[in-house]
């Protein structure tokens, strides 16, 4: 039984150049997790489910779950010192640490604090996404806008957590994909899924299929193709959608397949960020041996311009997402 402090710290050692920072800010994101965690699992029983009537700064309601997370997760990161700053997808500039330690620290972090919360209600499973770079502007000085608009490709370690029938948190330093499961009753997480490997040929999809009028042509011709019979390939796949991305990510990443959030006539650049959800889900699916896209384009190399942009999103298995860019090239460029 390895628990993911004592997997952190043993990879560590595996890097004589490694000083440690990474490790604890690791760490303090398994804290905030745990402290999440266990908010979760009372949200039936609190009064703390429900909407705070406020709307984030995309115009979504916000709900007080993910208030709390946001609070969680940025007063654990704040404490540790292992970060200058912090961008989320609740707030609407990027947050600057100030203390002595801080201001020297060399990492940010770019989160999703409770991805999916609008499911929260329905004791559907939520998640936490991470996403973790050096910066870019100089120790001791101001954080800048620019150490948060780096590409993808130059995430140091990204991550999620899934609280679903178990509580997973899931994390790759480019070096692999590791999942760890928590023990509820001790809050521990053990190591349960070491180097998790994404099958080249996946069996199911996962779009919002009602959004189907609306999709780019590419697009239907991929789900027209997913649902033909065709013994040798093992069409039709099998369409699964929770509507909460880390879930639909987590199983698509263990069991083979792809998910899908393409643009759509209303939203010409889909919903999903590409800081806070694109980016790390990319990292993380290419270390498993998969690929994302945004339909024309590696995800991990698009050049940010914006903190909170979103981009069209395909993800998964990689001969999946390599059939669907082709359709996107020949139908819809
Ligand atoms: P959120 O960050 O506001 O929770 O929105 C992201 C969520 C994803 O978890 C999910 O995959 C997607 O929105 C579902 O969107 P839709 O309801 O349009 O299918
Ligand atoms: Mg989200």
């Amino acid at each position: 039984m390895i628990t993911l402090g004592e997997y952190i710290v043993a990879k560590q050692n595996d890097f004589p150049e490694a000083t440690g920072e990474l490790s604890l800010l690791l760490s303090a994101i398994r804290l905030a997790t745990k402290v999440v965690n266990r908010e979760i699992n009372k949200a039936g029983l609190v009064d703390i489910i429900g909407t705070t009537g406020i709307e984030n700064i995309q115009g979504e309601v916000q709900q007080k779950m993910d208030l709390y997370a946001n609070d969680t997760f940025k007063a654990a990161l704040e404490a540790r010192g292992e970060v200058c700053g912090v961008a989320s997808e609740e707030e609407e500039d990027f947050i600057t640490f100030n203390g002595k330690r801080s201001v020297n620290s060399k990492y940010v972090v770019l989160m999703d604090p409770l991805d999916g919360s609008s499911n929260i209600d329905v004791n559907v499973s939520v998640g936490t996404i991470f996403s973790i770079y050096r910066r870019i502007s100089p120790l001791g000085g101001p954080v800048t806008l620019n150490d948060f608009l780096q590409p993808g490709s130059r995430q140091v370690a990204a991550g999620y957590v899934v609280y679903g029938s178990s509580t997973m948190l899931v994390y790759t330093t480019g070096h692999g994909v590791h999942g760890f499961t928590c023990d509820p009753s001790l809050g521990v997480f053990y190591l349960s899924h070491e180097n998790i490997q994404i099958p080249e040929d996946g069996q199911i999809y996962s779009i919002n299929e009602g959004n189907y009028l609306k999709f780019p042509d590419g697009v239907k011709k991929y789900l027209k193709f997913c649902q033909e019979i065709d013994s040798v390939s093992n069409r039709p796949y099998t369409s699964r959608y929770i509507g909460s991305l880390v879930s639909d990510f987590h199983r698509n990443l263990l069991k083979g397949g792809i998910y899908i959030y393409p643009s759509t006539a209303s939203s010409p650049q889909g919903k999903l960020r590409l800081l806070y959800e694109c980016n790390p889900m990319a990292f993380l699916v290419e270390q498993a041996g998969g690929s994302a896209s945004d339909g024309f384009n590696r995800i991990m190399e698009l050049k940010p311009t914006a903190l909170h942009q979103r981009v069209p999103f395909f993800c998964g298995s990689r001969n999946m997402v390599a059939d669907v860019q082709t359709m996107m090239e020949k139908y819809s460029s």
